[in-house]
């Protein structure tokens, strides 16, 4: 299951021929979202931290993410929290299809430039080029933490 990347039970499980690019595709292709970009000098960094609260809610912090389109930053993702987080961005429609893939198959890992899962204390980075305006979603689809409270929106102007 491990070697098995998100886009290839997506095509396997809708019985979908893979045409790629617009579904949490493999590395390099382009997605709605954008691309994975190249590090530059001068780029933005912008840290989220994933974590829980005393009274049991998971999130992000920041809660929303705002970029400009054709914009490419570093995400530098730290889970400070006490259990295993992941950070995915993609469309909301895609975001929710997803959401089901982890919950019938709660032991997938994320192979996906677009994703990064941590263990507690664990950081990782993105490196991410906007390319198209719009309302995306980020969110942790292990089973559960998007229900309690896991999930932002991601505005690209
Ligand atoms: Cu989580």
């Amino acid at each position: 299951m491990k070697l098995m990347t998100l886009a290839t039970l997506f095509a396997l499980s809708t019985g979908a021929a893979y045409a790629g690019g617009t579904h949490g595709g493999g590395h390099g292709e382009m997605m709605d979202i954008g691309m994975a970009g190249q590090k530059k000098s001068g780029m933005r960094t912008i840290n989220i931290e994933l974590l829980e609260t005393d009274d049991g809610e998971m999130l992000f912090e920041p809660r929303d993410l705002q970029f400009k389109a054709g914009e490419t930053v570093i995400l530098a993702i730290k889970n400070i929290g006490e259990n295993e987080h992941e950070f995915v961005m993609d469309t909301v429609h895609a975001v929710a299809e997803h959401k089901e893939l982890m919950a019938k198959f709660p032991e997938m890992e994320h192979d996906d430039p677009n994703a990064v899962r941590l263990q507690p204390g664990e950081s990782g980075q993105i490196i991410w080029t906007f390319a198209n305006a719009g309302t995306f979603e980020f969110a942790c689809l292990i089973p559960g933490h998007y229900e309690a409270g896991m999930h932002g929106a991601l505005t690209v102007n």
